[in-house]
Order: C-alpha cells, then structure tokens, then sequence
C-alpha cells in the first residue's frame, strides 16, 4: 500500500465514523423529543360537586416526568389542591377557589404522593387522595 492510498483509507475511516456519530446523536435527539412528548401529561383532579368534603378521585396513577396537576372545583365551597410528597414536603397547590379549573405543573419522579384540600377541616374530614407515580 502506497502512502497516497493510505492517506485515502484513512480519510474514509474518518468519514464513516463522522456520519456514525450524527447518527448516534439525533436517534438521542429524537428519543428525548419522544420522552418530552409523553412526559406532557395532565392529572384531573375534581372536588365533590356537591360539597361533600372530598375529591371525586381518591387515588390516581401516572408516569414519571413533567405532570399538569388540573383541579376542577364544581362545589360550591372553595377548595384547593396541594400536593406533598411522601416527606411532606409541598411540590404545588392551586389558590383556594369556587368554580372553574386551576392548575400547576410539577415534575414527579416514581413514587407515592398526596394530593389534600388545604381549607381548615377538609382533609381532616377526608379530602384527600394519593397519587402513584410509576
Ligand atoms: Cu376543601
């Protein structure tokens, strides 16, 4: 083999591996995109439209990533939503309302957490509920 086929076999090698990583690269791209895409999801949480003290739903599942928590509150007392994760810690809560659909966006690893009404004696009196994520 002559240099100059050398230098031409060199130069290949370098092209295939240049069009390999691009390759590499946008499948990663185009799998993120997918991820985002079905992380989009939206968790509808409502309270008794008749004033009972609790949510139409008490427990939820999802899957991991970027979660809209939507709380529609028929009722006619104001309620809200606030959701604690397995150390009490608050992630988000809607403001207290009557009427309509508030929401928040979280981002939810896998676990359990609780979703409760904050307004004095309603979680107490059964406004709650858990959420799985897995
Ligand atoms: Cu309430």
């Amino acid at each position: 083999m002559n240099t100059l086929k050398m230098r031409r076999f060199a130069g290949a090698g370098m092209l295939a591996a240049a069009c390999l990583s691009v390759a590499v690269w946008s499948s990663q791209a185009s799998a993120s995109t997918a991820r985002a895409a079905a992380a989009a999801h939206t968790v509808k949480i409502s309270a008794n439209p008749s004033g009972m003290l609790k949510f139409t739903q008490s427990s939820i599942k999802t899957t991991p990533g970027k979660v809209v928590i939507s709380f529609t509150n028929k009722s006619p007392l104001p309620h809200d939503v606030v959701l604690i994760n397995s150390k009490n810690k608050v992630l988000g809560k809607t403001p207290i309302f009557a009427g309509g659909t508030k929401s928040f966006d979280v981002t939810l690893t896998a676990g359990k957490y609780t979703y409760y009404c904050s307004v004095p004696g309603h979680r107490a009196a059964g406004m709650q509920g858990t959420l799985t994520v897995s």
